[in-house]
This record gives C-alpha cells, sequence and structure tokens, in this order.
C-alpha cells in the first residue's frame, strides 16, 4: 500500500486515508506498483517512432549509442520532447478552436443558447484582427472576429495575427529566428512531420520547431481561446468563494464538472439555478443543486459565477470516494481512465459528454453546443435521478473547506493597479523600479504522483511571497494555494515580505492572484506585455525581473506551456526535468545555450525552496541588467546555500 500524503491539504489526507481503509486503489497505488519505471523514457532516449525500433541508447556508453536508424540521443530526446509541445498545443489549441466555433454559432443562429457577454472585449479583440467595429452589430461584428480567429488555425499565408500581440522586439526576435508561428495547425503538423523517422535529426532545428509550436499554443490557440471565451463566458471580475472537497453538500444533489472547456461547465452553472430543476430536486428529498468544478474547467466556472471548486487534477478520484457526488461529468483533458473503477464502489454515475473522450463502458451523453441547455437539463436529471441510489453509510464528506478570491485578468489587475479612474500598469512598474517589488513570478501547473502532492506548489509560492515576489497563478496550482489558503488574502498576506505587503496593501490586490485555468496562461503573456509597453522596464520580456514555474508538472499541455514562456524570454522552472537527461547537449542547450538566442531558459530543481531562490537570483540578476534601484527591504532575501 502507498505512503500517506504529508503535505496535502486535509481533506484529501483523510480521503485517502479512507481509501487505503476500503482497499480502494487510486492514482497513488497505481504509481507505486509502476515503480520502478523506465529509466530509458525518463530520460528520454527510448525511440518508437518506427518499426525497425524500439530502440534505446545506453546512457552509460557501454552498450548502442545511436538507433538502428543512426539516430543518437540527441536527435532522440529532441523529438520526443516537441512531439510533447505539439499534444500540448494541440490540446490547449483545439479547445480554443471550439470556442471560436461557439462564437461562430452565436453569430449565425440567433436562437443559439450562449450569448455575448462582453461586447467591449468583442471590440477590443476585432480591433487586433482590423475589424471595423463603429455602428456595426454585435453579431457581425462577432461574425467577422469568428472568422479571422478560424484564419488562424489553417491559414496557408502569412503568420499569426494574435502573436503580434507580444511585444514589437519580442515579434522581431521571431521573426529573425524564423520561430514566428503561421498557422497553430500548421506548426504542430510540421512538428509530427518533423519527427517522422529520418527527417529533422539536428537537436536545435527540432528544438526551433518546437518553440515555433509553441509560440502558437500561447499566443495562438490558448490566447484565442481565453479572449473569446471572455466574449462569450463574460471577463472575469475578483469575486470571493470556496475550494476543497467540503464544498460538496450531503443534503444536496452533487454535479462535479470535470475537465477544460467552459462550453459546457457554464451552461450547467446556468441551468442548474432553474427553479424546475431545484424543485424536482427538492422533490427527490434534496435541499437543492451543488455545481463545484475539478481541474480547469472548475476555474472557468469560479472566475465567472464563485460556483466553488472541489478540487484539482490529483483530488478526482478522492471526490468520488465521498460517496456524495451523483453525477460527474467530463469533457475533455486530464480525465483519468481510473475514475471508472472507482464508479464500481459507488452510486456515481459518471458521464463522458465530449465525442473526442469517451471511455469505455461508461455512460455518453453527447454535448453539442447547438443544444447545449436541452444537454445540460438532461445532464442535471440524470443527477437528480441517481441522488435516490445515494448510500447514506458511505457517505464521508470531509468538511474541509478554505475561503479565496480569484477572477484576476489582465484587464482587472490593470484596472485596480491603477486605481478607479486611471486604468495602468504604471504603479506595478513603478513597485519593481523603486524596490518594494522584487519582481513577478508565474506559478502553475499540474500535481503528480511523482512528488509529494502540494509540497513544491505551496513552499514555492511561500518563499516568492516572502521575498517580495508577486505571484500569479493558474490551473491546478491555484487550485492548491486555494486550498491552502494562499487566496485569502488574511493568509497570503501573513506569508508576503514586507515590500509586497505594501504595495498590495496600496492598490488593493492579494499578493498571490488568481488568474485562471492552464489555458489563461496566455492572460500571463499579455500582463507580461503590458508590462513592457507601460515602460521602464526594458524593451521587451526578456528584460522583465520574473520567472515563471510549474513545480509538479505533468501533462503534455505544461510542456508546450513552458517552451512558450521560455521562447517569449521567461526563466522557467521545474522540479522534476524534462525527459532529456539522457542527452547531454539537449539538457545544456534547454538550461543553458537557448538562453542567447531567445532570453528565456529552462531550469530544473526537484527542492522547491531551492527552485524558488534560483528563480529569485534570475529575478535580481535582471533588475541589475536594468541597474534599477537595491530592495527597499533588502534584508526579507536569504539564499540557500
Ligand atoms: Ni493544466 Fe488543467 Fe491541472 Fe495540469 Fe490538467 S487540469 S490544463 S494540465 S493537471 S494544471
Ligand atoms: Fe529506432 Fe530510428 Fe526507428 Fe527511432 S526512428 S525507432 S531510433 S530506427
Amino acid at each position: 500500500m502507498a505512503k500517506e500524503l504529508h503535505y496535502a491539504d486535509e481533506a484529501s489526507k483523510k480521503m485517502f486515508k479512507k481509501a487505503q481503509e476500503d482497499n480502494i486503489d487510486t492514482i497513488w497505488e497505481r504509481y507505486e506498483k509502476m515503480q520502478p519505471q523506465c529509466g530509458f523514457g525518463l530520460m528520454g532516449i527510448c525511440c518508437r517512432i518506427c518499426s525497425m525500433g524500439p530502440c534505446r541508447i545506453d546512457p552509460f556508453g557501454d552498450g548502442p549509442q545511436t538507433g538502428v536508424c543512426g539516430a543518437n540521443a540527441d536527435t532522440i530526446a529532441a523529438r520526443n520532447l516537441i512531439r510533447m509541445i505539439a499534444a500540448g498545443a494541440a490540446a490547449h489549441s483545439d479547445h480554443g478552436r471550439d470556442i471560436v466555433n461557439t462564437l461562430l454559432l452565436i453569430a449565425q443562429d440567433p436562437t443559439s443558447d450562449y450569448q455575448l457577454k462582453d461586447i467591449d472585449k468583442l471590440k477590443q479583440v476585432a480591433a487586433i484582427y482590423n475589424i471595423k467595429t463603429g455602428n456595426r452589430e454585435n453579431k457581425d461584428i462577432a461574425l467577422d472576429l469568428a472568422k479571422e480567429a478560424l484564419k488562424e488555425f489553417g491559414q496557408q499565408e502569412g503568420t499569426l495575427v494574435m502573436a503580434k500581440q507580444a511585444p514589437p522586439a519580442r515579434v522581431k526576435l521571431w521573426e529573425e529566428l524564423s520561430i514566428m508561428p503561421r498557422a497553430i495547425d500548421r506548426e504542430i503538423v510540421e512538428t509530427m512531420h518533423r519527427t517522422h523517422m529520418g527527417v529533422d535529426t539536428d537537436y536545435k532545428n527540432i528544438i526551433k520547431q518546437g518553440l515555433r509550436t509553441a509560440i502558437g499554443d500561447g499566443w495562438g490557440g490558448s490566447m484565442i481561446a481565453t479572449d473569446l471565451s471572455d466574449i462569450i463566458f463574460g471577463t472575469p471580475n475578483p469575486l470571493r468563494s470556496q475550494a476543497n472537497l467540503g464544498v460538496l453538500k450531503k443534503d444536496m444533489v452533487n454535479i462535479i464538472v470535470h475537465g477544460h472547456e467552459p462550453t459546457l461547465s457554464d451552461i450547467i452553472a446556468i441551468v442548474s439555478q432553474d427553479e424546475k430543476l431545484i424543485n424536482k430536486a427538492k422533490e427527490k428529498g434534496a435541499k437543492g443543486i451543488q455545481i463545484a468544478g475539478i481541474c480547469c474547467t472548475a476555474n472557468e466556472i469560479l472566475m465567472r459565477h464563485g460556483i466553488p471548486v472541489a478540487g484539482n487534477f490529483l483530488q478526482q478520484e478522492l471526490a468520488l470516494l465521498t460517496g456524495a457526488v451523483d453525477v460527474m461529468l467530463t469533457d475533455v483533458q486530464c480525465i483519468m481512465p481510473g475514475l471508472r473503477s472507482l464508479t464500481n464502489c459507488f452510486h456515481t454515475k459518471l458521464l463522458t459528454t465530449s465525442p473526442k473522450a469517451k471511455i469505455e463502458g461508461v455512460e455518453h451523453i453527447e454535448f453539442h453546443e447547438d443544444k447545449a441547455v436541452s444537454t445540460a437539463t438532461t445532464i442535471i436529471e440524470t443527477a437528480i435521478e441517481n441522488f435516490k441510489n445515494r448510500d447514506a453509510k458511505r457517505v464521508v464528506i470531509p468538511t474541509d473547506t478554505e475561503g479565496l478570491i480569484a477572477g484576476f485578468t489582465s484587464e482587472s489587475v490593470f484596472t485596480f493597479l491603477g486605481g478607479k479612474y486611471r486604468a495602468t500598469y504604471r504603479p506595478l512598474n513603478d513597485a519593481v523600479i523603486s524596490g518594494r517589488l522584487r519582481g513577478a513570478a508565474g506559478v502553475i501547473g499540474c500535481s503528480n504522483p511523482n512528488m509529494e502532492f502540494e509540497e513544491a506548489h505551496i513552499k514555492m509560492v511561500i518563499e516568492l511571497i516572502k521575498n517580495d515576489t508577486l505571484v500569479v497563478t493558474t490551473g491546478c496550482n491555484a487550485i492548491s494555494c486555494a486550498k491552502h489558503g494562499l487566496l485569502k488574502p488574511e493568509t497570503a498576506f501573513k506569508h508576503a515580505g514586507k515590500g509586497l505587503q505594501e504595495i498590495c496593501r496600496a492598490v488593493g490586490i492579494p499578493p498571490v492572484l488568481h488568474v485562471g485555468s492552464c489555458v489563461d496562461n496566455s492572460r500571463i503573456l499579455t500582463i507580461l506585455a503590458n508590462i513592457v509597453a507601460e515602460g521602464g522596464l526594458g524593451n521587451d520580456i526578456s528584460d522583465l525581473p520574473v520567472a515563471g514555474a510549474a513545480p509538479e508538472w505533468m501533462s503534455e499541455k505544461a510542456v508546450a506551456i513552458g517552451f512558450y514562456f521560455v521562447a517569449s524570454g521567461v526563466y522557467t522552472m521545474i522540479c522534476q526535468p524534462l525527459a532529456v537527461m539522457g542527452s547531454k547537449n539537449l539538457y545544456d542547450y534547454l538550461t543553458d545555450g537557448i538562453e542567447a538566442e531567445v532570453g528565456g531558459k529552462w531550469a530544473f530543481e526537484l527542492n522547491p525552496v531551492k527552485a524558488a531562490h534560483m528563480m529569485l537570483d534570475h529575478i535580481d540578476k535582471k533588475r541589475k541588467a536594468l541597474k534599477l534601484k537595491p530592495l527597499v527591504y533588502e534584508q526579507a532575501y536569504k539564499p540557500v546555500e
């Protein structure tokens, strides 16, 4: 049996213990049974791209140093890595495409269940594409915008329009390096082509295509997903809510939405408030309907509706173990097939909804945007109907929840920092210039059973804010921060350094800002571009005293994100290394050489506090290069050995 969870939130510890008592396997046991994992895979030096293989390179130099075709460790590791970028970029961007198609639906179908919720943002984004707004009908603008945005995926000429939102110096650099993406899908296709047997062999050239694919994700597919979601579902504003398994209710019909795309979860959030459905739930003996989210779709409806978060990636099974979930519905991404066996132990109905993501043996209620409300109603009715099958004796809901503030965006930080009447990033830039703020860091990403659950997330974030670094967070890190109280200004202020405290109190923001889902990492890119545009901190993102991290990463999406931050000029830290350790050349290039080309680079460090200090060192290096004043409260900083 697996170990205990030492560092996770209390609810997770309790449910994990319960799983062990009931002899139910979860991800942690499956991970343990998988040990020892294949060293060749971990080091990135196994290749099964063609059927002359599989081939593996001997990392100790005694055995084969090339595959059957002659490919060496550098080629093999680089190819494997950029295939991960392609998959991650595809996941974000295909989500983005679905959002564009929803916008198209709104523009073309007057009876659509979706509406345009943020007209200002519609006009702002239309302006990026040179679409005339003036007195035109909103739906006409939306139609043009949807068509232009769709072109970004498949156009055969030109380069991504959205990517020109990056600072001009960055765009120029990308053009000079020939890594300005031409079209989102095209870069993914070319990555697949170049990594086919016997095509691109030069590891640096392979990585170059990886960078271009990743930029197409961050400054393309993901940014389109974020901006168009704001137009359709509303741009978030800071709001209060709750996180952790305690948000599930004993006397309510509990529905968990799990996955990523707001098209489904947003409509569920709205339809669940329908009086008729609530009355139906009451007729069945429940007090009402409780919606809660898992993974990034949780972040989407948290930010826009204040719907509480049940948990993050590693809690999806723990949520079912409460025995109180009547329906868990999934769309796409980060959904563990292991959920299926858990539903055999409880009354919970697992429902898949996307034609792209079925689980064999699991009921499928297909969701299509043009029948959104009716499908959502069916799903909610299914949950109401299933409430009676709940076995009260087996229900164990941990009471733990934590308060939080979420819903910051590049626009709302902007308004907050500038005060009500003067929307500007000036106070933020000035705080950095004057040395009250050391800099800023984005801490994001998954959790992974290969690390102590949440330890790295929490220790890293605390260490950064302690050292006067403002933290922005997304994805599962944001949910970890929430559960550990770090999105509650009162708690976060206790950990924050003096300078950070002064700035946050002056402008009325907490020290850790929840800016959304993983797709919303594009909001961090926009914030960085805005800081550059505000002036006084250099000409490019690579000049800024900032760093990024995904301490407990696991998914291919995280690899794509890391690469688009590196390509944007950001020092990017992860704890467990990328699968490149079997290629010294590739490792050296990604953690060092690449910086001379794009200004950003990768760093790997297992100790999260040490990792935070490496990020702080980088921030200080940038402060020095900008000749900024010394920090006002220098004593906060304690370097690790
Ligand atoms: Ni991001 Fe969101 Fe979580 Fe990781 Fe998965 S839910 S898109 S990939 S696990 S942070
Ligand atoms: Fe082996 Fe080369 Fe085929 Fe990869 S591409 S499996 S290294 S022969």
